[in-house]
């Protein structure tokens, strides 16, 4: 998979370099290149945003240099990409979309700051046929201060779904919220060496070796779970 991502904060990003997402890019599973969006800029201000039209709080994002920034990477694109645009105002972001995600070989991520990007952007880019898809996703219902964190969030939810970047394909799909069996189940308790710690010892079915009754087990716990922190899962 390739990613794209602009930014005015290319830094932000400095923790892909780490852990999974670092190594599946070092494997050659995952191609990120992040663009300052500054550079697309024409004054000598290196000016990306404006007063809002309308009036109001805040500064908005120039549709003109996101437009720069946007035919640039789409001028190095290989594949027809899908245009990923994290902002508060859109779909919530869960793990069927980071499943979706993960099956593109090319995203454009366009993280915005301040109160948000000139909205002819995205409807630019949906009318010009020239990325597959745009998606429009909020990680949850706050406010950041802007899109990177959450094009963090997508991103490691999404890449450790593609093939080969997780050692252990059991771990993804025993995942909650992942289809199958555990689908809308918190996973429950997990516990490792050694078999009593502080006074807390480890559920004797776990060290039972009944495999059917330590599934049963941990299916009867994740329900309890669910329950207890997302009632609305199990509806
Ligand atoms: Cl994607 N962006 C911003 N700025 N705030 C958010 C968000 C995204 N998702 C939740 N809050």
């Amino acid at each position: 998979m390739r990613v794209d991502l602009i930014t005015i904060f290319p830094e932000y990003f400095s923790p892909l370099k780490l852990s999974l997402f670092g190594k599946a890019q070092e494997a050659g599973l995952v191609e990120v290149k992040i663009h300052d969006l500054r550079s697309f800029t024409i004054d000598k201000h290196k000016t990306v945003d404006d007063a809002p039209y309308g009036g109001g709080p805040g500064m908005v994002m120039s549709a003109v240099v996101w437009g720069e920034a946007i035919d640039a990477v789409l001028k190095q694109a290989k594949t027809k990409p899908v245009l990923v645009v994290p902002t508060p105002s859109g779909n919530v972001f869960n793990q069927e979309m980071a499943i979706k995600l993960a099956s593109f070989d090319h995203l454009v991520f366009i993280n915005g700051r301040y109160e948000g990007i000139d909205s002819r952007v995205v409807e630019h880019y949906q009318q010009s046929g020239e990325f597959s898809d745009v998606i429009e996703v909020s990680i949850g219902d706050y406010v950041l201060a802007g899109g990177e964190v959450a094009a963090l969030v997508i991103l490691e939810a999404t890449s450790r779904l593609i093939n080969g970047v997780i050692g252990n394909e059991d771990s993804v799909t025993d995942d909650s919220f992942a289809p199958g069996e555990m689908q809308n189940l918190l996973e429950g308790p997990i516990y490792t060496r050694p078999p009593s710690w502080q006074g807390l010892d480890v559920p004797e079915v776990l060290l039972s070796g009944d495999h059917a009754k330590i599934a049963q087990w941990r299916k009867d716990e994740a329900l309890k779970r669910t329950r207890k922190f997302r009632p609305e899962l199990q509806a």
